[in-house]
This record gives structure tokens, sequence and C-alpha cells, in this order.
């Protein structure tokens, strides 16, 4: 027996004796907190008496029949060692097991067996589609009160097109999440990954509690096999056929489906699609010509329900949210880079594997008539394309061996975004951070993001609610448009030293309200007003002495210039500054519709650098800029960086304030504000320099940068606040007396803030207000 193990038994012999077992039953432990029965029996004993009765106790018989009498037959387990001791006392029993801990041992087993491998073997292999179609009526069968099989239509040659549905009976009116495999016919990981998911959702509803929430809040629609006929052939005749198996009359075969969707169809023919019969892209003849798009069209439409698809694909491991038909950004951009970004990162936690997301056009190229624009673009449906394992090396051809690792590592993409969508049915976005700090008396603006995500927003809902002080009403005001999810929220002015309380609130159509933070009032954000001064302002539509090229600069193109940005997929349209601004400064000015490398960063490094910054004595310095960066177009995407460094000995020697890229937040462009303490880096001299270097070190890549609305800002102490100036005019007068007792008798004025208005807050305040403050 080892030490450990003696020690165990020690202490299950310490615990039995304190809990008043007795000695005789002594029971094995092997683990902290575990009971082992080794050799105990369990009998059916003949108690005749009360004799037999002390009897049994005193061996450590425990009574098994419940509301026995004491008297006749009844159940007993008794310590391995007891039988002798019963024969001795005449008294007669029937052993019913030999070994209980045998028993308990079984039954864990048999749990851990059916919890642990709930039988995957089923993914193996690959599977055709007669044994995908079995697969699903099985699981319908083992869970008919979560799964049902539904027909979407009839191929081209008259093959079902099935789903499964799978949601439990709790809730009603559910939002629908709709998952399809297989439109390409050789693209088999993305039948069994589709299926998978479902063998998830069926198999682990009752053991899973995070599958049990899913499933009890949304309804999922899976179809495996959107093009059945293609995929039959490619396990009788070519393993590598695409499309499916129209015949286009002139001995071609094959429309490609997923140019075949009526959105955008056959828009920019160049590349996104094709017209000619034979090309693994061809559109067809015309929009849903197809009767396997025109069947999901129609049932798609048939279920408004429906929130969110993702159109499953391999190989190439990418997430692609809208547009595929061209470069332009959807109204939703900002909401499709928040879910990009956690479904890629959820997948990469999985497995380690990484997929890139963005943008279909730009991502992985331009594709027109694919589903998940249609559903987006017509059926304002969050639609999704998803590229799987590989990224070449065995292709469409992926060993059976990565089923499941794919499988799990799609489930946790796509689980993380049916969580994320439980979380915002509505997202109300801050996309500079909330506004923490603000400077006395002036109004503060601070732009807000209101997308849609399970529920659409109603028009025209999204307020402000704020306050000056911790106590009192909160003011409404209704943040001005400023594009189609953007807006711009205004904070009152206050005087130094106070804070201002909001937040923000916004309804759906379907009467939904959600808070910013969520909570509203009880969870408000609270802006200090602080006097923070401006140090250094430049919003660039002037110059204020910054150096574009420094010696050692080593790009050939792309260098930095202070302009009205031309815009391409990588680089802005417009400067950040809002309107008369124009001007920013950013990496090589191309011409109007050049291409996406035009003018990029190229062979190596280019540097902006700013003027001599003077700090000394500051308090607090914090330096602030937008910037722009994107290093994802073109191929050898995510290979390079921006990087912007602080000098306190006018660039003799520098310090790294902040990376970005290569892949990661802001390497997809788009105006991202940053800002840091400069104390925390150097010490704040009359000699700070700034420098932006956007280098171009990877191979083939593009890379653009920009930076606008640069400033620095410094703390200065404010003069005490007096808190009987209770409507915060500056001066203590009789309309504060008349203001506090409003408040008051509202309710509202929880003057020595303990949380509740009451007598207290009264007197408080009367003092305060005849002590003159
Ligand atoms: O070309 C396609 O259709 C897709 N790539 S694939 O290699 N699987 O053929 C890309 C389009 C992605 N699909 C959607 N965005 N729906
Ligand atoms: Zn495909």
């Amino acid at each position: 027996m080892s030490h450990r193990r003696l020690l165990l038994v020690l202490v299950a012999v310490v615990i039995w004796a304190g809990t008043g077992g007795a000695g005789a039953g002594v029971a094995q432990i092997d683990q902290p907190g575990k009971v082992r029965y080794d050799g105990h029996k369990l009998l059916r004993v003949q108690v005749a008496s009360s004799r037999d009765q002390l009897t049994l106790d005193a061996i450590g018989a425990r009574l098994w029949t419940c509301g026995g009498t004491g008297v006749g037959p009844v159940d007993y387990s008794v310590p391995p060692d007891a039988l002798q001791a019963l024969d001795l006392a005449g008294i007669k029993y029937a052993i019913l097991q030999n070994d209980i801990q045998a028993l308990i041992d079984a039954e864990a087993a048999h749990i851990a067996a059916s919890n642990q491998q709930r039988g995957l073997s089923w993914f193996a292999d690959y599977k055709d589609v007669d044994q995908i179609s079995a697969y699903v009526d099985s699981l319908v069968a083992q869970r008919p009160d979560l799964a049902s099989r539904f027909i979407v239509g009839l191929s081209l040659q008259g093959n079902e097109v099935y789903g499964i549905r799978i949601t439990s009976t709790v809730g009603s009116n559910k939002p629908a999440i709709f998952l399809n495999g297989l439109q390409h016919a050789r693209e088999w990981i993305t039948g069994m990954t589709t299926i998978y998911i479902a063998d998830r959702l069926v198999r682990t509803y009752d053991s899973d509690t995070a599958v049990h929430a899913l499933l009890d809040h949304f309804e999922f629609l899976i179809v495996p096999v959107v093009n059945p006929d293609g995929y039959i052939y490619t396990w009788s005749t070519d393993r590598l056929w695409r499309k499916n198996r129209r015949n286009n009359g002139d001995t071609t075969f094959g429309v490609d489906t997923n140019r075949n969707w009526g959105y955008q169809w056959g828009q920019l023919p160049q590349g996104g699609s094709s017209g000619t019969t034979s090309s693994e892209t061809y559109r067809g003849t015309a929009p849903f010509s197809e009767p396997e798009t025109a069947i999901l069209r129609d049932w798609v439409t048939a279920r408004p329900q429906i929130i969110f698809h993702v159109d499953v694909h391999s190989y190439s491991q990418l997430v692609l949210s809208a547009w595929g038909y061209t470069s332009q950004l959807p109204p939703d951009a900002g909401l499709f880079d928040v879910m990009n970004a956690g479904i890629a990162q959820a997948i990469l936690a999985v497995h380690g594997v990484t997929y890139v997301a963005g943008p279909t056009y730009t991502t992985i190229y331009p594709a027109n008539g694919v589903s998940s624009d249609w559903t987006y673009g017509d059926r304002n449906i969050l639609g999704w394309g998803m590229e799987l394992r590989d990224t070449g090396q065995f292709g469409f051809i992926l060993p059976a061996a990565q089923i499941i690792p794919t499988a799990e590592e799609v489930w946790g993409g796509i689980s993380w975004e049916a969580n994320w969508l439980i979380a915002n049915a509505l997202y109300i976005r801050i996309p500079g951070g909330p506004v923490t700090a603000i400077t006395p008396d002036a109004p503060t603006t601070f732009p807000v993001e209101l997308f849609r995500a399970s529920q659409l927003p109603t028009p025209g809902s999204l307020r402000l609610f704020a306050r000056i002080g911790a106590s009192g009403m909160f003011t409404q005001s209704t943040p001005s448009s400023a594009g189609a999810n953007q807006f711009t929220a205004t904070l009152p002015g206050a005087p130094c030293g106070q804070s201002v309380q909001y937040y923000l609130e916004a309804q759906s159509t379907a009467g939904l309200t959600v808070d910013y933070p969520t909570g509203g009032a009880s969870a408000r954000l609270v802006a200090t007003v602080t006097n923070t001064t401006s140090v250094f302002s430049d919003d660039f539509e002037t110059n204020m002495g910054w150096t574009a090229g420094v010696t050692g600069d080593t790009a050939v193109s792309g260098q930095w210039v202070r302009a009205d940005p031309i815009g391409t997929a990588a680089q802005p349209e417009d400067d950040h500054t809002p309107a008369p601004g124009t001007q920013c400064y950013f990496t090589g000015q191309g011409t109007v519709g050049g291409a996406v490398g035009q003018a990029d960063v190229d062979g190596g490094r280019t540097t902006l650098l700013s003027p001599r910054l003077d700090l000394a004595g500051r308090t607090n310095p914090v330096i602030g800029y937008w910037r722009w960066y994107s290093n994802n177009q073109g191929s050898a995407p995510g290979a390079d960086i921006l990087v912007v460094d602080v000098s306190g000995d006018d660039g003799v020697t520098w310090t790294r304030a902040e990376t970005v890229g290569p892949t990661g937040p802001g390497t997809t462009g788009g105006w991202l504000y940053h800002e840091f303490a400069v104390s925390s880096l150097v010490t704040p001299t009359a000699n700070i320099r700034v420098r932006f270097i956007a280098d171009d070190s990877g191979a083939g890549s593009i890379v653009e940068a920009a930076v606008d609305d640069f400033r620095v800002t410094a703390t200065v102490t404010c003069p005490p606040v007096c808190p009987a100036d209770w409507n915060h005019s500056g001066s203590l007068n009789s309309q504060d007396f008349f203001d506090f007792l409003t408040d008051f008798f509202a309710g509202n004025a929880d003057f020595n803030n303990n949380g509740t208005t009451n007598s207290q807050d009264f007197f408080d305040f009367l003092t305060a207000f005849f002590a003159g403050c």
C-alpha cells in the first residue's frame, strides 16, 4: 500500500468513526470522498428477534429496505467478514449480491462510456448520400422530441434534398440558424461536418448544458447535402466533380449552384462567375435556374425566423462574410467584423488551427450569385460562407482522420456565434470604447454603433440617457445619425470634478429593449470630468510639422503622404476627421479606380515622424490617434505590421507603443482609435517624438496604413466641487434649494451617496448649503 493510499484509508476510518460508523463496517476508499464496498454483500435476512437486530447493528449491517419493521425478511448490506458472525448467531439469510463494489464499478463504467464517447465511430469515414440520409433518420429516431426530418424538395435528377430540424420543446417562435453543406459535390468534409453538428446537438442536449441552452433558444435547420446529384456522382464516377449534374445541351454538364443564387447574379461577370457552360463557376441560364437553389430559396423565404446562415465549403480555412459580388463593405460591416473575429478565434481555440476571416470578395475572391449574398442581401439574414480544412495539402481529399477535429472546430465557431447572438439580440457598440474622462463645461460627443443580430432595430429608437452626478433623473437625448449603423451621441457639459453618468438604449422591431451596458441605469457608465487639457491636436488638415520619410526607410513605393485619400479595399476613401475635414496621412496615393495594390507599401518600411512635442512637467500626458491598417488583401495576407514608437530624447532612442498585426484586430482596414499614457513608456520631456512605421517585409502582400486626428492631452487639477450647487450652475443660490427639494420629493436626492434618499440627505444638504458649500 502506498503512503497516499494508507493516508486515505486512515482518513476514511476517521471520517467513518466520526460519523458513527461501526469499526467492523469500515469501507475502503480509493479517492477522497469516494467510499468503496469491496466484498460487501447484499443479504436478504430473516430477522426473528430484537436480539438478531442487535447482532446486525453490531456487525455494521446497513438497512436497504425502506419502511421495514425490523422483523421478517429485510435487505441489508454487510461488510465482507460479517457472514461468520451471522452464522454463529443462527441468523438466516440469502446472499443477493456477492460484491457491491462490482455493481458500483459496472454502473460507473457504463455512465463513463456513454458520457465520454457518444459513439463517434460513424465519423471515422466519409459517408455517401444514403448513409447520411440514414444517419439523419437515426438521430430523429433517437430523439423525436428534439429532431425531425424535413424535405426541402427534389434535385434536378429527382433526389431528395432533406434536412434535420433540431430544437427543444422549451420556448416557441425561436430564431433559427441555417447550416448547409455540399453545394459543391467534392467538398466531402462539409457533409460530415454539418451532420456532426446535428449529432452533437441531438445527442448531447441532456449532458451538455451549453448545447441544452442553445436548443432552448434556437431552432437549428441543417441541410447536409444541397447537391445530391453531384455528390452521388463524386462517389460513382468523378471524385472531383463540383457542380450539379445539369445537362447543358452542349456536351457539357453542370451549373455551379453557388453562382446561381438570385442576388446580384452575374454581377461583374469578369471573374465572379462564368457564362461559359464548361466553366467550374458556370452560373446557369438565369438566377435560380437550378432546382437545388430554387427549392432552397422558397424554403428559406417561408422561414423568416432564420437569422443566421452558414454555407459550408472546403477548402482553405476561411470564414467569409458579405459581400462576394463586390468589394464594397456591407451595411453591417462592423457587425461582421466583430463576428468574424469571434468565430475565427473560437475555431482557433479548439485545435489551434487558423481560419482567416473577412469579406468573401477580398478574402477568397470575387464570387457573385453565392448563397450567402442572397440570404443576407435578399433575406436580411446574417449570411456566411466557410471554407474548412485544409489549406491544400490534401485539399478536397481531406484524410478521414481529420473529420472529427475539423467538425469539432467548426462547431466551436458556430456555437460561439450562436451564443454571441443570444447575448446580442441587438448590439450597441461604442467603437472607441466608453468615454471615461471628459473636459469641463463642454458637451462631449462620441460615436455609437447599433447593429442587428438576432433582431432588427426600430429606426430612431437609439437613446442616450445621461445625468450629472450620482443622483437625479437621467435626461434622454437622441444620438444623431452618422451613417447606416453609426450615430453620434452627446454627453452634457459638467463642472470640473463632477462626473457624468450615462447609458444607451434601443428597441428592436420585435419589442425588445436593450441597454448598453446591460442593466441600463443601474449599470451606467461614468465619465469623470477632469480638467484634461489639450496639449497638441492635429487633424492633418494643415501642415503642423510632421516628416514623411526618414533616413533608413527602405520602401520603394507607398511612402507616407498627407492628402485626401482615394479609397481601395485596403485604403480609406475618407479621412477620420468629421466634415469639412478631408485630409490625413496615409501610405501612397493611387488613382481613382486603381487596383488595390496600386501605391501600397512595397519593398520595406516607410516612417511618419511627429514634430517635437513638449510634455515636460505635464501630469499624465496621453497620446491618442485614429489609425487605419490593412494587410489582409492580395496574396500572402497577414504578413506585415504597423508599429508606433515614442521617444523621450528627440528620436535618439525609441520605445514601442503598439504593434498592429501581422494578424488579428486592426489588420483589415477601418478607422480605429488607440491611445497610450506617455509616462508608462518614457519620461515626459520637452523632446517627445512619435513615429508610425508601415513595414512591407512579408512577401507579396498589400500593405496600407493611415493616421488621423492625432492629439496629446494632459490632466490638470480641478478646483473643489461644491456639492450643494445642486443644479451644477457654478454658483450657490436659492434655485439649488428648490431643485434639491424637487428631487428630494421625487426620491432622487441621494446627497450623501449612500444609495438611498432619506432625511439624512436633507440634513446633509442643508448643512452644506448654509455652510456655503
Ligand atoms: O467559389 C466558391 O463558391 C467558394 N469557394 S469553393 O472553393 N468552396 O468553391 C467561395 C464562396 C464562398 N461561399 C459563400 N460566401 N457563400
Ligand atoms: Zn465550395
